[in-house]
């Protein structure tokens, strides 16, 4: 059986990593772009419910969206929700910039997917920890991957390894493992 998911977003970085974990899975994945307002919250799993919603009113069907961030202790938690401003308007410079002083370089990444299939709705989060390198490294993956190294030991940043080996460590790889287990749950897969 194949399922035909249209992933609505902005991100091709997103696509490639749901495309090479779905795909044994006999998921078809179509990138589509569709607009959609994110609403201002602290929490990710409300700008997914409520983007959901938004584009299953637009008349979108078997769709999912990815809200991510990432949250930095040293920074109370910033950029978070704001990650994509951020990382748009201070980029990494930026970031390692605002913790040149700060000693607790720990991190955590989260990915919030939601799904809207045959009117069922699922909404899983995946969180990774791991710390804010010292400087930019690697040249894979996209946006805070460069300067996130999962775990505690200092190792490769995301931007250092393939997608495949992201996906097994990242937050968004465990996100999509609970996807998985929902999609087999439901039949859908
Ligand atoms: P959407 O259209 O799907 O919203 P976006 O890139 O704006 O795409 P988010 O708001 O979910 O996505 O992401 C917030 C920021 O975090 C954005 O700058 C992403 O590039 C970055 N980000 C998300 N997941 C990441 C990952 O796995 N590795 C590195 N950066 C990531």
């Amino acid at each position: 059986m194949t399922l035909h998911l249209k992933v609505v977003t902005s991100n091709p970085g997103k696509v490639r990593e749901y495309q090479a974990a779905l795909a044994e899975y006999g998921v078809e994945m179509e990138h589509v772009h569709v607009p959609y307002d994110e609403v201002q919250t602290s929490y990710l799993e409300e700008v997914v419910d409520k983007g959901l919603k938004a584009l299953y009113a637009q008349g979108l069907r078997n769709f999912m969206i990815d809200d991510s961030g990432l949250f930095i202790n040293g920074l109370k938690g910033f950029p978070g929700v704001w990650s994509a401003y951020a990382q748009k308007t201070l980029g990494n410079p930026g970031i390692l910039k605002l913790m040149e002083n700060i000693k607790d370089r720990a991190a955590v990444f989260k990915c919030c997917i939601g799904a809207c299939i045959s009117d069922q709705t699922i909404i899983v989060t995946g969180v990774c920890p791991g710390l804010i390198t010292q400087k930019e490294a690697g040249t894979d993956g996209f946006g805070y991957d460069p300067i996130f190294s999962p775990g505690m030991d200092g190792g490769p940043t995301f931007a250092m390894i393939p997608i495949a080996e992201k996906n097994q460590y990242s937050h968004r790889g465990i996100a999509i493992r609970m996807l998985i287990d929902e999609l087999k749950a439901r039949k859908f897969i």
